[in-house]
């Protein structure tokens, strides 16, 4: 059988598409090589302290970094570097980060997670790279928060490495959703789920239940109907819940189900959720509407809502169509 890298699969696919430029490719390869390189780390993760690297230095003699730090700076060294973009925002940096002088620039803006559920790496429990890309807008004058704060209707690729049991990358350009699993023998994502669509109804809900009494009516509402036996499906989903958003997303997707990470009111400083709308929210709802499921934040398509800053938190209702449907009308009602 013919194997089939991330590249190849965009040239092929996209012949006719503006996603398949030079400088998108480059864009793809640059972040496909951070991943790689994420991805060797997240596996040695637990023998660094087999290894006796327990201070602030290794045995090369380089700090050793926590691992949600070291892919941001993995990520945002090389993409710099890319000539492609000309701003990048990260969940783990407060501002804008902007290209260098002396690198050359583009009009693709990345916007990323470098290691959503960073807090599972301890355990061995799969966590992941969140991407989202966007085009500027006016590409004449120099680049300003605007030109980010786009909704996420308007990106032009969004996608996720999960590292997990395999390394995987997903991810769409607005053509259907398509999967790679890294082979780490030739070093390449190889083409292993091609156009992946969510099963339209699902038999698992995903949320963190102990919040309960920190969520309002129709909140709860919502999360019995999915556990109720007289549920339109006929009995409760099951419930299955990691705790990494990557991952737990990445088994919906497939299985089909729902993500839930409602507003609580256990922090009165993040009343929207915990989640953040550009580096988590839109990624997974470009995936998921192009996979043929849905996103909302209750009541508003999530790809639809126009963010006010940088890390916006918003809720978040994601999975497959008649899930999301019924999310929708309980908060309409
Ligand atoms: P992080 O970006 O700080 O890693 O937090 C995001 C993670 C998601 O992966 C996951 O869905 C969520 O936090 C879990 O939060 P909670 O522990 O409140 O259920
Ligand atoms: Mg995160």
């Amino acid at each position: 059988m013919r194997q089939i890298t991330v590249i190849e699969h965009l040239l092929i696919h996209q012949k006719a598409s503006p996603m398949a430029t030079g400088r998108f490719t480059r864009l793809l390869n640059e972040l496909i090589l951070a991943a790689k390189i994420i991805s060797r780390e997240v596996n040695k993760a637990g023998l660094v302290d087999v290894l006796g690297f327990t201070g602030e230095t290794n045995v090369q003699g380089e700090q050793v970094q926590k691992l949600d730090d070291y892919a941001n700076r993995v990520i945002i060294h090389r993409m710099q570097r890319a000539g492609v973009l000309c701003a990048m925002a990260s969940e783990e940096n407060a501002d804008l980060i902007e290209i260098p002088d002396k690198f050359d620039t583009g009009d693709y803006i990345l916007i990323f997670d470098p290691l959503d559920g960073s807090s599972n790496i301890d355990v061995n429990v799969s966590i992941g790279t969140i991407f989202s890309i966007f085009k500027r807008k006016n590409s004449t004058q120099s680049v300003t928060l605007s030109d980010v704060l786009q909704k996420g209707a308007q990106q032009v690729a969004a996608g996720y490495f999960i590292y997990g049991s395999s390394t995987m990358m997903v991810y769409t350009t607005g053509n259907g959703v398509h999967g790679f699993t890294l082979d780490p023998s030739v070093g390449e994502f190889l083409l292993s789920h091609p156009d992946i669509k969510i099963p339209e109804q699902g038999k698992i809900y995903s949320v963190n239940e102990s919040y309960w009494h920190y969520w309002d009516e129709k909140t709860r509402e919502v999360v019995s109907y999915f556990k109720s036996p007289q549920n339109e499906r006929g009995r409760p989903y099951s419930l299955r819940y990691i705790g990494s958003l990557v991952a737990d997303f990445h088994r919906n997707l497939l299985y089909g189900g729902i993500f839930m990470y409602p507003a609580d009111k256990k922090d009165p400083k993040k009343p929207s959720g915990k989640l953040r709308l550009l580096c988590e929210a839109n990624p997974m709802a470009l995936i998921v509407e192009h996979a043929g499921g849905m996103a909302i934040d209750g009541r508003r398509r999530i790809l639809d809502i126009e963010p006010q800053e940088l890390h916006q938190r918003v809720p978040l209702f994601i999975g497959s169509k008649k899930d999301v449907q019924k999310v929708a009308e309980i908060f309409g009602k």
